[in-house]
């Protein structure tokens, strides 16, 4: 099934052949007139990034290169726990159209065994205290053959893991279902905690041990779960329980 049934999600399109990123183009619609739930999607972006202006290979006709916006009533300090959201129902969806098993690498890749198969890049316009919007861009591999050697041994698609060519349009579709009924369920609790539980199931590593690189330091600890608030949660061998916010430091194995 590719159509969509959603309520909200993508009920405004807008197709391009070739853009220079599904994210600054949502900005600039958002910028001119919101509508919640608008989506561009491209065949090829000429500058795909991911976070800290990295760059996010976008070759033509294999991937989907997509962005959507919402506006959740909620302080922005929450905003980036939609990227939690966002994974979950990526995880999901690629799940029931290919049955691949896949893994979240928090907060923001999807894995299939520890390559890189999807992205997620949250951005948000804000005042002080309200949300103008968010911007969440996904980038999912779906049927490349090959990757450009620099990527080769960090990035996989869905038609290298699984072997046959998948229709991206089945994934849209699906993405959109679950992705309206898990950021519903946030908007309404105003945290994670009615999505944690499927979220863990999905961690790469959970009970296992990762590392906490922070500039020279590397420190071991046992990865156990997220917060309500999509935090971290990791274990040192006393059994304390530290927390980890995004972007504060990098985690390797998970
Ligand atoms: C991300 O950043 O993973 C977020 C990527 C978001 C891409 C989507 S596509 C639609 C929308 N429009 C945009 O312009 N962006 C979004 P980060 O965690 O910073 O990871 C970036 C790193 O992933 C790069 O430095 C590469 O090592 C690797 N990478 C680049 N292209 C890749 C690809 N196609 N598949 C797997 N890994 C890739």
């Amino acid at each position: 099934q590719s159509r969509l049934e959603t309520k909200w999600f993508g009920r405004k399109i807008s197709y391009f052949d070739v853009i220079d990123s599904t994210n600054s183009e949502i900005k600039r619609q958002a910028e001119k007139e919101f509508i919640p739930g608008m989506l561009a999607i491209a065949e090829k972006q000429t500058l795909g990034r991911g976070r800290k202006e990295r760059h996010w290979e976008s070759p033509a006709k294999t991937g989907i290169w997509m962005s959507f916006a919402v506006k959740p009533d909620l302080p922005p300090y929450k905003a980036s726990m939609i990227t939690l959201v966002t994974a979950l129902a990526v995880a999901k969806a690629i799940k029931d159209v290919t049955g691949l098993n896949t893994e979240i690498k928090w907060p923001n890749d999807i894995v299939i065994g520890s390559r890189k198969v999807v992205g997620i890049l949250t951005e948000m316009s804000a005042e002080m205290t309200t949300i103008n919007y968010v911007v969440i861009g996904i980038g999912i591999n779906v049927n490349m053959e090959s990757f450009p050697a620099e990527l080769e041994d960090k990035a996989t698609s869905l038609y290298i893991a699984g072997g046959t060519k998948v229709r991206r349009s089945s994934i849209v579709a699906k993405f959109g279902k679950y992705f309206e009924k898990y950021y519903e369920i946030f908007c309404k609790d105003g945290n994670l905690s009615g999505i944690k539980d499927e979220y863990e199931k999905l961690l790469v590593n959970r009970n296992k041990e990762v590392y906490i690189i922070e500039g020279d330091s590397r420190i071991k600890r046992v990865a156990i779960g997220i917060d309500t608030d999509g935090e971290l949660l990791v274990k040192d061998d006393n059994g304390n329980i530290e927390k980890i916010m995004a972007g504060e430091v990098s985690i390797r194995g998970i």
